[in-house]
């Protein structure tokens, strides 16, 4: 099926680096036409006057289209085929070492150029999205693993918009938290529940379109000030494991989907959107 040779598809040596670092620019996993496609589909969001609806998020150069104020998901039959993406999910089959996995978020970041602010290169602090409430503790377990991050749809050069991460961030962040934890108090609330992180040095991820920036889910990241001509544009995806100790592997709902959205989507997608079970 779909996930044949998915055990080849990263080198071991880039299993290891990612494992150490917490992240890793996957190059090619998408082609040039279907770059195309999905640049195409992403910016075709934009209202052809710019009129930006008043519930999109809009920070500094960087729009978020939202489907509703509380829905972020692009799953439209044009950028539905990126939530079920075969070597993707191959990609995160290895990293996992099983395929059979949920994949959500499906959210589009657009980073136009930014002028202003010359003195600060991120756009947002530094944050994590792990699938953990901000009120539960970090179990630091396999099962609670969520791997993650964006497509490139557009190449991404230095100082252009790119994802920034915390090198090694996933260990710095659990010695912290257990450190905290063995002093009595509670690691997971730091740093405003690790969505404010102000102490830790972040480098940023280039790459040429049709990348994947891949981030472990305890990785400290954040959008950077565009300074360059070329808009960015990139669509994010997360992945966790069957069984997911938060609920994160809960399938999508079925009314969620019309005809059109059905028809985008391969077995593959099916199994990935929880709307089928794996074998
Ligand atoms: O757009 C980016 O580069 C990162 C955005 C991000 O991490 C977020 O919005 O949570
Ligand atoms: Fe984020």
């Amino acid at each position: 099926m779909a996930t044949e040779g998915w055990t080849d598809v990263l080198t071991d040596e880039q299993v290891d680096r990612f494992w150490r670092d917490g992240y890793l620019l996957v190059e090619g996993v998408l082609t040039a036409e279907e770059v195309e496609r999905y640049r195409r589909a992403a910016l075709g969001l934009l209202p052809d006057d710019l009129s930006l609806p008043a519930h999109w998020y809009v920070h500094h150069g960087r729009i978020k289209p939202m489907r509703s104020p509380d829905d972020d998901m692009f799953d439209t039959p044009e950028l539905l085929p990126l939530m079920g993406n075969e070597r993707l999910h191959a990609v995160m089959a290895r990293l996992f070492g099983t395929h059979r996995l949920r994949a959500f978020d499906g959210s589009v970041g657009i980073t136009l150029r930014n002028d202003g602010l010359a003195d600060r290169v991120l756009s947002q602090d530094l944050h994590i999205d792990a699938s953990v409430p901000a009120d539960v503790d970090f179990l630091f377990t396999p099962e609670e693993v969520q791997l993650g991050g964006c497509y490139y749809l557009t190449d991404v050069e230095p100082n252009g918009g790119g994802i920034h991460v915390v090198p090694g961030g996933h260990r710095l962040l659990e010695e912290e938290v257990r450190a905290a934890r063995a002093a009595g108090e509670n690691g997971r609330a730091l740093h405003e529940a690790w969505k404010r992180v102000t102490h830790l040095d972040s480098v940023e991820v280039t790459g040429p379109a049709g990348s994947f920036a891949l981030l472990h889910h305890l990785v400290p990241h954040g959008a950077s000030h565009n300074r360059r001509p070329t808009t960015r544009v990139a669509q994010f995806m997360r992945y966790v494991r069957e069984g997911h100790p938060h609920g994160a592997d809960r399938p999508r709902p079925r009314d969620r989907y019309d005809a059109a959205q059905l028809a985008a989507m391969t077995p593959l997608t099916r199994r990935l959107l929880g709307l089928d079970p794996w074998e």
